[in-house]
């Protein structure tokens, strides 16, 4: 395989891949799918990185973004990254759990107390244990996690106010045991709906209610078919930017890093992004026609703990993994 450092290591004057200046046709013609709208700072972000990989590799890198599920739901994506079909692919690792069981152990409900813990954990020990069971189940993964944000409950009847609000609440769920496993400690009834299906779903009465972060509520438009939104933030998610082992392999070595350089730089900014759009968007919501109710998490705690959701998952993940998680986050049980 090409690239300055094996060139190099091979005693040869080979030239590095990556010729800055000298424009060509693209080598690699890639896709990134994901399934958040344009005007998300996840693909605001990844159009400036995609930008800047094209011209640092003098045209050879080009990676197409499609957005908004145009390539699929998150589950069929998840399929096509896996054989290749789609070279990169941004998942939530909750979702991920599908393919690899203990990525989404970040999800565990009312983990994280702040953003300093999320990011301290996911840019230190615990996000490393994740990476590595990425790796391990055969994907790529850059070390950068984007944020989604903490998730709060938005319904069509009511305001979440105590754990009993959730008491047979039909609520989407993304697909994920871990979702499924959450909102069943609540008592509520949890349907697995990809998010390519949630408005209509909404929309049609399929479900009375779902939980996202705010970002995600402002860019899906969902006051249109909601309308109250309760601060539960009970879980925090991210979005871990995945490659295709065969696809990355093919990049010569200098181009690899140029792609993760880029890549890792969005993620960072795209987290101070949606940092600042946390502070605007609950007025900006509100303009919208959203009824918010602030609602202590204590209570919801503690219905998860006397239902056994924390044992359940501490026995699921194992004990290496979940001494990970409370190193970071502290004793959940
Ligand atoms: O599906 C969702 O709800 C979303 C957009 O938050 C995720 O990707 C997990």
């Amino acid at each position: 395989r090409r690239s300055i450092l094996m060139g190099a290591a091979a005693g040869a004057l080979a030239a590095p891949f990556i010729r800055p200046g000298a424009a060509r046709a693209a080598e690699f013609s890639y896709k990134i799918a994901n399934n958040q709208p344009l005007e998300h700072p996840s693909n605001v972000r990844l159009a400036e990185a995609v930008k800047a990989i094209l011209e640092e590799t003098s045209g050879a890198v080009d990676i197409q973004i499609f957005p908004s599920n145009q390539l699929g739901a998150d589950t069929d994506v998840l399929g096509q990254l896996r054989s290749g079909g789609v070279e990169f692919f941004q998942l939530s690792p909750v979702i991920l759990s599908t393919l690899v069981p203990n990525a989404s152990i970040n999800g565990v409900g009312f983990a994280f107390p702040d953003y300093d813990t999320v990011w301290k954990a996911m840019d230190g020990e615990l996000g490393a244990y994740a990476r590595g069971q990425i790796e391990n189940a055969g994907l790529v993964v850059m070390d950068k996690i984007w944020d989604n944000g903490f998730r709060q409950t938005t319904t069509s009847t009511k305001p979440i106010q105590t754990p009993e609000d959730f008491q047979g609440f039909k609520i989407r769920v993304p697909v994920s045991p871990l979702w499924t496993s959450l909102f069943s400690a609540f008592g509520a009834a949890p349907a697995s709906i990809n998010f390519a299906e949630v408005y209509t779903a909404l929309q049609t009465g399929i479900v009375d209610g779902q939980e996202n972060p705010l970002a995600i509520m402002k860019v899906a438009k969902l006051w249109e078919v909601q309308k109250y939104l309760s601060m539960t933030n009970h879980m925090w998610d991210g979005f871990w930017l995945l490659g295709n082992r065969r696809a990355w392999g093919a990049l010569p070595e200098d181009a690899q890093q140029v792609v993760a350089k880029h890549f890792n730089a969005g993620a960072e900014r795209q987290r101070e992004d949606v940092m600042a759009l946390n502070a605007t968007l609950r007025g900006d919501l509100e303009s919208q026609g959203f009824v918010f109710n602030d609602v202590d998490p204590q209570p919801f705690e503690d219905k998860l703990r006397e239902a056994g959701f924390y044992a359940e998952w501490k026995k699921t993940y194992g004990d290496e993994a979940w001494e990970i998680l409370e190193a970071a986050v502290g004793r959940k049980l």
